[in-house]
Order: structure tokens, then C-alpha cells, then sequence
């Protein structure tokens, strides 16, 4: 039976059964007895005191023989382990994937042969720069690393919400992550690279040009890790029974569809809650509102790979979905929390090198060097080889090898036999290779001289970010720019400034035109001068955000700002009517404990004003009653909450009571993204304006600089 554990421990009941012990400072705690079990140590001997250390008479020293206080003490000062070098700040949750068809033809991984099929999955999310308890919604890359506990293994597809990377070589990733991370010296700034040690390196490495248009547009300040896009960047392989390859590139297309926060939202929710993207997914999941994406796979050969303009090896491209169609070929739903952050989210271990049979890796340099990294890192992380045996991590498939023991070994090879060949026989002999199952690497043909160089396509590193720019709407454009100029303000030195202008001004001359002036440029620079001829691409509107938003509310949530007298009957009515688009509702008043609405009846808040700003939701209605918006006229978080809707461009629901509150807040232009609420007629409107999640003409009136 389902426990509520908050309400559970004001039952009496459950106190009764044990025994209340009274401590010497008249504290009280509860023994064992009934339903509560004996707390013992870690060697299970039963504890009958965990409130005082072992002493000689009540003001001696502690004494050493107190097994249960060092034991106690000794794993506490061990509960760290490393946080990881990058992508330290993450969050997991279970569920699975489901094949829609058999791709037998492309592939013989057992995980696409049948129809229906469905493999257990993990995902972990996580940001890129931060450390572990850094905000969620730093404008950064998302992880989106997804485990498949296939029957024929594990495959990791290591993959993020942007298709492309800063580097093309993994011998530049040490120095990439210095650079973003917190500057040496000073140990700051945290989760951001809003610094000079980052916008240093990147204008001194050309080829993360096509990257930084993507991290400076909305990807990297998604809503919900429920809407966002997820790539596995490089070029793999797919390899069918008969040997034959195809060239794949994966994809996660979320089927909420793709929607951001905008800047300064951001900003803001780091302070409201600095776990907002864990939240949401925790919430949406308990809810049963399950997260879901479809695999999509960019297939190709080798005489696409010739004829392409770019090198399908080089992760600072994409290949464009108008160019090669993403066919969609199944799902991935989340439906599970985990039941313990460490030992789930913090102990899995995704490593790039785990593929399985009927999928291989290509000669991507990048790929190739994260196939030593994954491997590597986990030893240092979890401590040990044998990490493979941690739950998260143990493949759900037979698993029979002669490796051993090791720190933390919890299986062994059992018997005699722990080496082959041996003559112990079948039984007791131990495992052997499978020539019919066994993996087999794709038996590409490779040759050339040993050189340290790269190959000469890889030398563009204009084109697919003017292609990624001018694919963007005006909105999305305005996001971009007024991303780089907020980003290089912070850079103190100019020439660092300068020097990113100088590569925009290969994107688009426009944009760089538009950023230098946001940061006061005294003289244009020079544009950089290409390795390579730029080439001509054609928009690609797959890339937008705004173009492939949601179709309607469903996941998202709405903010209903009351107060005492609040109109019960509009308010149960919109309460009836968010429920049935699948939308989620919190009640946001002067006090949690809740309001009495017109009819008399009190009814419990989810936040009180000052908890439960208004960057929180995707939509707000303010319901105030007329002595409500009196009161809230005088409360600075009350009128916070109406001028950040009106600046964030969101749709903004009112009874006529509350008009009060917007006039002192400032709000003197009620716009079409003001939908009036005079009774449950005027709701479904409210709702249908919502859809476009923002009234994006209002925003350029909001940003003079
Ligand atoms: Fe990673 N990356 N990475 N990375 N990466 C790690 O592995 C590395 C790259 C990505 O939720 C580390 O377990 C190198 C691209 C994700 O646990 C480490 C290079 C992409 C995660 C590592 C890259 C990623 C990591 C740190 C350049 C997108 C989090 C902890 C060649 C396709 C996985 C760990 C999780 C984590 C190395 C570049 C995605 C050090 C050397 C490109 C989602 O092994």
C-alpha cells in the first residue's frame, strides 16, 4: 500500500506501537517495536542508543571502543564520491524504449528486430559546466545520455540537446572544459560562460563558431528537459546481418514539442528554484503525465558521405533533416522515478564505447577519443572496475566472463575455471565466444599515412552557422544576438569582444553589426579570415525552436494568483478546465494555508506570493477579489509577479476585480496578451491564447538596450 511518509509521521498510530524514549534534555524519539524495525550497524548488530556517544560518566571523554560512533562517523566521511568532470549536475529517470517496426533490413540490433519490442531505458539529463549543486537553468548545454538495457547488452547513446560540438578533435577537450569551467585563480564563475577564459578559447578556435550560435540561441535555456530536442551528435554506424553498413545519426524528437525560457526567466528561476528542471520532471512523472520522445535516425551511405558539402566525420556539423528525412522509429517513454539519487542518478555510468552488435562507431576523431575518456572517468568516479555490477549499471542479460575480483567484486566467476582455453569442459568450463552472436566490428577499410591532421572539409566553419542563423525567426534571431551581447559584457577585455564580432561577421554580417553595437564596440573589426571558401546552404526550419513549439497546453503550467473572495465559481470552473487539457494548476496566495473564496470555503495554496513567482508557470491568471487586489496592490512580490508575466511575454488571464494590482504595478497597456476572465465562458479563449505559450509582439516593447 502507498505511504504518504509527510502525513504518515503526524499519525499517532504508528508512535504508539513503539516505545518513546525521554533523552536526559527531555527530547523524545521513538524505539523499535511493531512495524518499525531495529536500527543496526553496518555488521547488523542491533543499536540500543544512536542519541549519545559511548563516555566514562556523563562529562568524560568519549571513548574509542565506541564501534557504533566510528563506524557512523567513518562512512559519513566517505559519503562523497568525485562529482564528474563535466555534466556533475544531473538528473535520472527510468523507462523504455518501444521499436514501431522492424529495421531487420539496416540493422540486426536485437533492439529493433521486433514490432512492440520494448527495452528497459535510463536517462540522465544534466548541464555541462556547473558543479553538482549549481541551478538548473544555466544557459548550457544539456546532456541527454540514454542507457539501453538491451538483450544483447548495453548501449549507451551518449548524446545532448545540440547536434553539434565545440571541437572536432578530443584532443581539445581538456582544454575546452578548462576554459569553461571556473576560472583557476578565482574559482569563479559558477555554471556560466559568461567569462573571458571561455570567450577566449572559442574565438581563438574557429571551428566552435556553428556551436556558439547554438548556445547562444533558447536551446540552451529550455523550459522543461521534457521539451527538449536530444542528439547523439556523430556519425555511427548501423550494420545489418549480412554485414552491410548504413551511416546513421540518431535523434530524440520530444513529442511535447520544443519550448524555452527566456533570459532573463532564466535568471530569475535560478533564485526561485535553482531545481526547477528536476522538479518538473519529477512532478510530470508522478503525475503519470510520462515524458516521451521518438528515435529518429538520419540514414545515409557512403555516397551521400562523398557528395555532402561537409564532412559527415566532423561534429561541428549537422546534416540538415530537409537534406536526409529523420525516419521516426520508435519511442522513448519516461515513467519512473528513481527511488535514490545516488544510487541511480549519481552511480550510473554511460560510457560511449558501449554498443552492441548491429551498431558501430565511425572514425569521428571526437567519438574516438570519448570512447578512452567514458571508460577511464568511471574508474575514478565510482572507484573501481567492477562498477558494472552497481544495479544501474548491470546489463539485464546474461553476463558471463572470466574478469574478477578487484575492489567491491560482488560476482565472481563461479568454479574452477577463471581463464579459457581450459579442459574443464562444458559445464564447468565457463563461458566461450559465440562466432554466430558475438560482436564484430564493421570491417572498414582504413589506410594512410600516421599523421597528427585533420581532414580538409573540416576547415569550414562559417557556413553551417549562417545556416543555423538564418534559419532561426525573428524572434529567435533577437534571442541570439542579445545572448552574445549579454555574454560578452561580462568579458572585460575588449579584444576578447572583438574577436568573437570578427567571426560573426562571417555568419551575418547583420547580426555581428547588431552585437557590436549592443557592446559599445568602438571600431568593427575585421571579419577573421575563413580557412575555407564558405558554401551555400539553404535555410533549414527544423532548427527553430519557435517553429516546432507545442500544439497545445498539455504538460505545462499555469499560475493562479488568489486571495480571499476570490470567485469560487470561475475559479472551480477554470480548475475543470486546465485539468482537461492535461495542463497543471498551482494556487499562488497571500498565505499557503489558503484562501476563503466568494463562497465561503477555504481552499489550500501550493505557494505563498513571495514563493511562488510568476517565472515558475507558462501562463498566469490573476483572480484576485477587489479587497485582494487592494491588499496585493501593496505587496512588491505581487506586483513582481504581473510585471514579469507582462515582460516575459506570457499570457495573462484577469478578473475584472484585479485590475487594481496591474494599474499600481505599472501596467498601464493591457495588450492582446491580456485575456479578461468575467465568468467560465471567457476561459476556453484564455486557454486557446495560451497555445502560443508566448504574446511574442510584446517583447520587443519590454528591451529597449
Ligand atoms: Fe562527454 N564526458 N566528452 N560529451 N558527456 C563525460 O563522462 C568527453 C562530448 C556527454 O549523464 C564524462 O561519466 C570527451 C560530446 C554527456 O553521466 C567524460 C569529449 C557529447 C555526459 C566525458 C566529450 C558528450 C558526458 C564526465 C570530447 C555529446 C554525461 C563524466 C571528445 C554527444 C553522462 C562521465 C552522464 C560526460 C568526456 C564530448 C555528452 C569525462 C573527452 C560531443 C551527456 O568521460
Amino acid at each position: 500500500m502507498a505511504t504518504d511518509p509527510d502525513t504518515d509521521a503526524l499519525k499517532p498510530a504508528r508512535i504508539a506501537d513503539a516505545e518513546i524514549q525521554r533523552g536526559q534534555g527531555g527530547e523524545t524519539h521513538q524505539l523499535a517495536g511493531g512495524d518499525v524495525p531495529v536500527l543496526t550497524t553496518q555488521q547488523g548488530i542491533p543499536v540500543a542508543d544512536d542519541q549519545n556517544s559511548l563516555r566514562t560518566g556523563p562529562r568524560g571523554p568519549t571513548l574509542l571502543e565506541d564501534f557504533h560512533f566510528r563506524e557512523k562517523i567513518f562512512h559519513f566521511d566517505h559519503e562523497r564520491i568525485p562529482e564528474r568532470v563535466v555534466h556533475a549536475r544531473g538528473y535520472g529517470a527510468h523507462g523504455f524504449f518501444e521499436a514501431y517496426e522492424s529495421l531487420s533490413d539496416i540493422t540486426h540490433a536485437d533492439l529493433f528486430q521486433r514490432k512492440g519490442e520494448r527495452t528497459p531505458a535510463f536517462v540522465r539529463f544534466s548541464t555541462v559546466a556547473g558543479n553538482k549543486g549549481s541551478a538548473d537553468l544555466a544557459r548550457d548545454v544539456r546532456g541527454f545520455a540514454v542507457k539501453l538495457y538491451t538483450k544483447e547488452g548495453n548501449w549507451d547513446l551518449v548524446g545532448n540537446n545540440i547536434p553539434v560540438f565545440f571541437i572536432q578533435d578530443a584532443i581539445k577537450f581538456p582544454d575546452l572544459i578548462h576554459a569553461a569551467k571556473q576560472e583557476p585563480d578565482r574559482g569563479f564563475p559558477q555554471a556560466q560562460t559568461a567569462h573571458d577564459n571561455f570567450w577566449d578559447f572559442v574565438s581563438l578556435t574557429p571551428e566552435s563558431t556553428h556551436m556558439l550560435l547554438w548556445i547562444m540561441s533558447d536551446r540552451t535555456i529550455p523550459r522543461s528537459l521534457r521539451f527538449m530536442e536530444g542528439f547523439g551528435v556523430h556519425t555511427f554506424r548501423l550494420v545489418n546481418a549480412e554485414g552491410k553498413s548504413t551511416f546513421v545519426k540518431f535523434h530524440w524528437k520530444p513529442k511535447q514539442g520544443m519550448q524555452s525560457v527566456v533570459w532573463n526567466e532564466a535568471v530569475k528561476i535560478n533564485g526561485a528554484d535553482p531545481d526547477f528542471h528536476r522538479r518538473d520532471l519529477w512532478n510530470a512523472i508522478l503525475a503519470g503525465d510520462y515524458p516521451e520522445w521518438e528515435l529518429g535516425l538520419q540514414l545515409f551511405d557512403e555516397d551521400f558521405a562523398d557528395r555532402f558539402d561537409f564532412d559527415v566525420l566532423d561534429a561541428t556539423k549537422i546534416i540538415p533533416e530537409e537534406l536526409v528525412p529523420v525516419r521516426r522509429v520508435g519511442r522513448l517513454v519516461l515513467d519512473r522515478v528513481v527511488d535514490n539519487f545516488f544510487a541511480e542518478t549519481e552511480q550510473v555510468a554511460f560510457c560511449t564505447q558501449n554498443i552492441v552488435p548491429g551498431i558501430d562507431f565511425s572514425n569521428d576523431p571526437l567519438l574516438q577519443g570519448r570512447n578512452f575518456s567514458y571508460l577511464d572517468t568511471q574508474l575514478k568516479r565510482l572507484g573501481s572496475p567492477n562498477f558494472t555490477h552497481l544495479p544501474i549499471n548491470a546489463p539485464k542479460t546474461h553476463v558471463a566472463h572470466f574478469q574478477q575480483d578487484g575492489h567491491m567484486a560482488m560476482r565472481n566467476p563461479g568454479g574452477r575455471a577463471n581463464y579459457e582455453p581450459n579442459s574443464w569442459g562444458s559445464k564447468i568450463g565457463g563461458p566461450r565466444e559465440s562466432r554466430e552472436r558475438g560482436f564484430r566490428s564493421y570491417p572498414a577499410a582504413d589506410s594512410g599515412e600516421k599523421r597528427r591532421i585533420r581532414a580538409e572539409l573540416f576547415a569550414d566553419h562559417y557556413s553551417q552557422a549562417r545556416q543555423f542563423y538564418l534559419s532561426q525567426t525573428e524572434v529567435e534571431q533577437t534571442h541570439i544576438k542579445n545572448a552574445f551581447v549579454f555574454e560578452l559584457s561580462k568579458v572585460e577585455t575588449t579584444a576578447i569582444r572583438a574577436r568573437v564580432v570578427s567571426h560573426l561577421l562571417n555568419v551575418d554580417e547583420a547580426l555581428a553589426r547588431k552585437v557590436a553595437d549592443g557592446l559599445g564596440l568602438e571600431a568593427m573589426p575585421q571579419a577573421a579570415p575563413p580557412a575555407r571558401e564558405l558554401v551555400e546552404t539553404q535555410p533549414s526550419p527544423a532548427l527553430s525552436i519557435l517553429k516546432n513549439g507545442p500544439k497545445d497546453m498539455k504538460g505545462r503550467k499555469l499560475g493562479v494568483l488568489v486571495t480571499d473572495g476570490t470567485d469560487a465559481a470561475l475559479l472551480g470552473a477554470l480548475q475543470a478546465a486546465v485539468k482537461a487539457e492535461g495542463v497543471m494548476m498551482e494556487l499562488i496566495a497571500p498565505k499557503v494555508g489558503g484562501v476563503k473564496t466568494s463562497d465561503g470555503k477555504t481552499i489550500e495554496a501550493q505557494q505563498k506570493v513571495n514563493g511562488g513567482p510568476s517565472v515558475l508557470y507558462d501562463a498566469v491568471v490573476v483572480l484576485a477579489s477587489a479587497d485582494g487586489a487592494k491588499l496585493l496592490s501593496m505587496e512588491a512580490t505581487a506586483k513582481d509577479f504581473v510585471n514579469d508575466a507582462y515582460a516575459h511575454a506570457k499570457f495573462i488571464g484577469y478578473a475584472e476585480t484585479a485590475k487594481p494590482l496591474f494599474q499600481k504595478a505599472g501596467l498601464t497597456e493591457m495588450d492582446e496578451g491580456f485575456v479578461a476572465l468575467n465568468d467560465a465562458k471567457d476561459i476556453p479563449a484564455f486557454l486557446q491564447a495560451c497555445r502560443a505559450v508566448r504574446h511574442w509582439p510584446r517583447e520587443a516593447k519590454v528591451h529597449a538596450v
